[in-house]
């Protein structure tokens, strides 16, 4: 199965929208299997944001990173990189599709309130910038017999 990265940003902290967050991925039938609180520096920020670094709200995006600490997360599933990106919604969020995160609760395009992994060489590498391998945990789950058929298994 898949993994990807998903952060709640200072304004998702700010805004009490964790346990909203991780509801909707755990509602989807998505594994959590990492989990923590994290405060971003520059250097994991030049390297996560490396394809934003010569666009001028580079510097603006790496403060706002670094305003709170973030929760950062591991969730597992088939296909998990484009169901996280769809849930999550566009980037801007007074243009997310209605239901999806950034359409249900933000208006920004910089405070968007969550970041999900876009492929899996970004999910590999955001994972081994904030994770070590002994806090991405590998469990059964219960549930993934009820959320995939034993094709998708
Ligand atoms: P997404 O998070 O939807 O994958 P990216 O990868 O294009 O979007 O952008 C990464 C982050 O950079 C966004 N989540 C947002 O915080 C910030 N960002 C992107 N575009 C802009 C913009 N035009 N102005 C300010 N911040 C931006």
């Amino acid at each position: 199965m898949q993994k990807t990265v998903v952060l709640v940003k200072p304004d998702g902290l700010q805004r009490g929208l964790v346990g909203e967050i991780i509801n909707r991925f755990e509602r989807k039938g998505l594994k959590l299997v990492g989990i923590k609180m994290v405060r971003l520096t520059h250097d994991i920020l030049d390297e996560w944001y490396a394809h934003h670094k010569d666009k001028s709200f580079f510097s603006d995006l790496k403060k706002f990173m670094m305003w709170t600490p973030i929760v950062a997360m591991v969730w597992e599933g088939l296909d998990v990189i484009p169901a996280v990106r769809k849930i999550v919604g566009t980037t801007k969020g007074r243009e997310a599709e209605a239901g999806s995160i950034r359409g249900d609760f933000g208006m920004s395009g910089q405070h968007n309130l969550i970041h999900a992994s876009d492929s899996p060489e970004a999910a590999e590498k955001e994972m081994h910038l904030l994770f070590e391998n002994h806090e991405v945990f590998g469990y059964g789950s219960l549930a993934d017999e009820l959320v995939y058929s034993k094709e998708e298994r």
